[in-house]
């Protein structure tokens, strides 16, 4: 068991991201056990759940004419317009059957404003709108956080930038993540995930 400071984060471990999924992230599910078994060395187990209304602006279906897996300019900043996918109450949301969600204390649902997308577990992606997660592991005395989930390069990488700008020691555990590695993110995100000092274990 790890100190009670240590809390597990799970990312977005859901139908969606897994095979057969509408965004499909490769081997989403081979992720699962290690996960599942990771629960029971941690006192504090947060699960996150991407969450987006139809009317999604994340949605390449939403933009007349847009590709999914293009990109577009959204007041915050450029924003890859992606497979509609997490739709508020559908399977696709739904958690993987296989993830143990008996140990999670809570459930952090995010990019469920229909104009912003929320990739970190901490803030939208205009860095400035909190989920309330910050406040929740600092009153419960957590000081250090572990990642693991879907998908590597975004709402993993995302949200351990954000643990380690908050001040958590942030560790990444790359083994029990897997990426979607679009036009080179997975680098991108590595390096970034290095330079801001967070932890990359297996
Ligand atoms: C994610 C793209 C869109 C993720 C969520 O969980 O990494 N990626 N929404
Ligand atoms: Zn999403």
């Amino acid at each position: 068991m790890r100190p009670a400071t240590d809390a597990l984060i799970v990312i977005d471990v859901q139908n969606d991201f897994c095979p057969g999924g509408a965004l499909a992230v490769a081997e989403g599910d081979a992720i699962i056990p290690r996960i599942n078994s990771l629960m029971d060395d941690f006192a504090t187990v947060v699960l996150t759940q991407d969450w987006h209304p139809a009317n999604h602006a994340s949605f390449a279906a939403n933009h007349a004419g847009a590709a999914p897996f293009s990109m577009t300019e959204m007041p915050y900043g450029p924003q890859v317009l992606w497979p509609t996918h997490c739709v508020i109450g559908s399977s696709g949301a739904a958690f993987h059957p296989a993830l143990r969600t008996d140990p999670a204390q809570l459930v952090i649902r995010k990019g469920f404003r229909p104009a912003i997308d929320s990739y970190s577990a901490f803030f939208e992606n205009d860095h400035s709108t909190p989920t309330g997660l910050d406040g929740y592991l600092r009153a419960r005395g957590v000081t250090s956080v572990t990642f693991v989930g879907l998908a590597t390069d975004y709402c993993v990488a995302y949200s351990a930038l954000d643990a380690a700008k908050l001040g958590f020691a942030a560790t990444v555990l790359s083994g029990a993540c897997r990426a979607i590695d679009l036009n080179g993110s997975l680098a991108e995100a590595t390096a970034k995930l290095h330079a801001a000092g967070v932890t990359l274990g297996n």
